[in-house]
């Protein structure tokens, strides 16, 4: 690959620290290297410690530098990666030194580019590092290096080069007497277009669990006025943040807070009790309890288990919390969680049971490609062309070919094989300079 001007960046955090990663890439980048290090010859993949000088003697740092011959390296360039000491003035003057020699400060994502035309990434895997480098979660951290690592480019090479085949095959049975094709070669087409039709789909509906993994689940605290719901709140976080009080109707607006459940990045939401009122800022916040029902990925229903109440007809989502435990001795209802929000009994159950349901919601979405808002489009587009073609009239096999055909170029777009510069471009402004 020639012509890749000679780029730069700090590939570790912005900011003092004890130690600064700053990274090369372009084409022959050996005598570079001999010159940052002062040495006469170097072997790639070596770590060398050495006194940097710039171009009037001064030692700029103490250094440890890696040479990385093409096409063994990040970007399949020459690369050079130069440690020094974390301090903005030594990093300035890294970055000056370089910019003498004639390179240039790298734009955001530029690495990565270089590593995809360089076929060291497919657009699937760059969307899996970007996910990486915004990980703040062990769940997180997992799914995305899932990504990242070609799980994910499995899978949709393995369903374009299927669509291709039933493409090739549906265009056969125009130009080929029956006799001369594979028996049945008819409803096999149709039965494979099938098949990967609700692979697509299935993958598209668990987007949702997929991208809660990435951004958080939303968690809401639902039930009647003063069930305790606000109590319970702040005991699940370990802090006092929402108001409480024996006044019914006291939380008026949604009170949210981020925290880690078991590896999961979760939103937990307070909201206004529900009942008929006429207070017309407390309908504005049962409004909003309304629209964080709508948003959550999980519901806790909380009822107060000292007054009689009717127990609520559950969907998959909901989790019954039976709330003010220490007031009553009847743990009778099933599949509820006995609490008690005031003195602390139960909250350990009710945070297992939340990450377990979390478990559940998101352990299907493991073995499949994890969609993002890139993908989801083309998916989208792909899934619908496979419909399509299934909808084509009996025996138009030309119609079938050209449908599912289609469907190929949408997943090819999803790993780059086949790629306008704009998807290119939004893929890659994703990433953060020194990557
Ligand atoms: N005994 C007992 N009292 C509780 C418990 N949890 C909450 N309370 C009391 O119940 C009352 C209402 O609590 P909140 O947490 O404000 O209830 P809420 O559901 O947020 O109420 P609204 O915001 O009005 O919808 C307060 O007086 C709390 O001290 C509990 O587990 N046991
Ligand atoms: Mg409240």
């Amino acid at each position: 690959m020639n012509n890749n001007e000679t780029i730069f960046a700090l590939s570790s955090g912005h900011g003092k620290s004890g130690v600064a990663v700053i990274r090369v890439s372009g084409d022959d980048l050996y005598k570079l290297f001999l010159k940052i290090t002062n040495r006469k010859s170097a072997d790639a993949r070596h770590a060398y410690f050495a006194n940097m000088r710039d171009n009037d003697g001064g030692i700029i740092d103490q250094i440890v530098a890696t040479y990385f011959a093409t096409p063994a390296s990040f970007t399949g360039t020459d690369m050079i990666e130069i440690y020094s000491h974390g301090a903005p003035a030594v990093i300035d003057k890294i970055f000056e030194y370089l910019t003498a020699t004639g390179a240039r400060m790298a734009t955001p994502g530029e690495f990565s580019k270089r590593a995809f035309y360089n076929g060291k990434m497919d657009l699937a895997d760059v969307d899996g590092l970007a996910a990486l480098l915004d990980a703040q979660t062990d769940a997180q951290r997992k799914s995305a290096l899932t990504s990242m690592m070609g799980g994910d480019s499995k899978i949709y090479d393995t369903w374009r080069k299927q669509m291709i085949e039933i493409s090739a095959y549906a265009a056969a049975t125009l130009d080929y007497a029956e006799d001369e094709l594979p028996a049945n070669i008819e409803s096999t087409i149709r039965n494979k277009t099938k098949i990967l039709y609700t692979e697509i789909e299935n993958a598209l509906s668990r987007y949702a669990a997929v991208r809660a993994i990435r951004n958080g689940f939303n968690i809401a605290l639902v039930g009647d006025t003063n069930v305790g719901k606000s109590s319970l709140f702040n005991a699940i976080l370990g802090a006092n943040r929402a108001i409480v009080s024996d006044i019914p109707g006291t939380t008026r607006d949604v009170v949210s807070a981020s925290m880690d459940i078991g590896g999961y990045l979760v939103n937990l939401s307070d909201t206004a009790g529900l009942r008929e009122t006429e207070d017309t800022i407390e309908n504005i916040g049962i409004q909003r309890t309304q629209s964080e029902i709508e948003n959550a990925n999980l519901i806790l229903r909380v009822v107060d288990g000292s007054k009689t109440f009717k127990t609520p007809t559950l969907s998959d989502n909901e989790i019954l919390v039976i709330n003010k435990s220490d007031l009553s001795k009847v743990t009778d209802t099933p599949n509820a969680i006995y609490v008690s929000a005031k003195n602390g009994t139960g909250i350990d159950i009710l945070i297992q049971a939340i990450k377990d349901k979390i478990e559940k919601l998101t352990k299907d979405s493991e073995s499949s490609v994890a969609v993002n808002a890139r993908t989801r489009t083309l998916l989208t587009n792909a899934a619908n062309e496979l419909k399509n073609a299934l909808n084509s009239p009996d025996g138009n096999y030309d119609i079938f070919s050209e449908h599912t055909r289609q469907a190929a170029d949408y997943i090819g777009k999803i790993l780059g094989t086949i790629t306008a510069a704009d998807v290119m471009d939004a893929t890659f402004s994703q990433l953060c300079l020194g990557k």
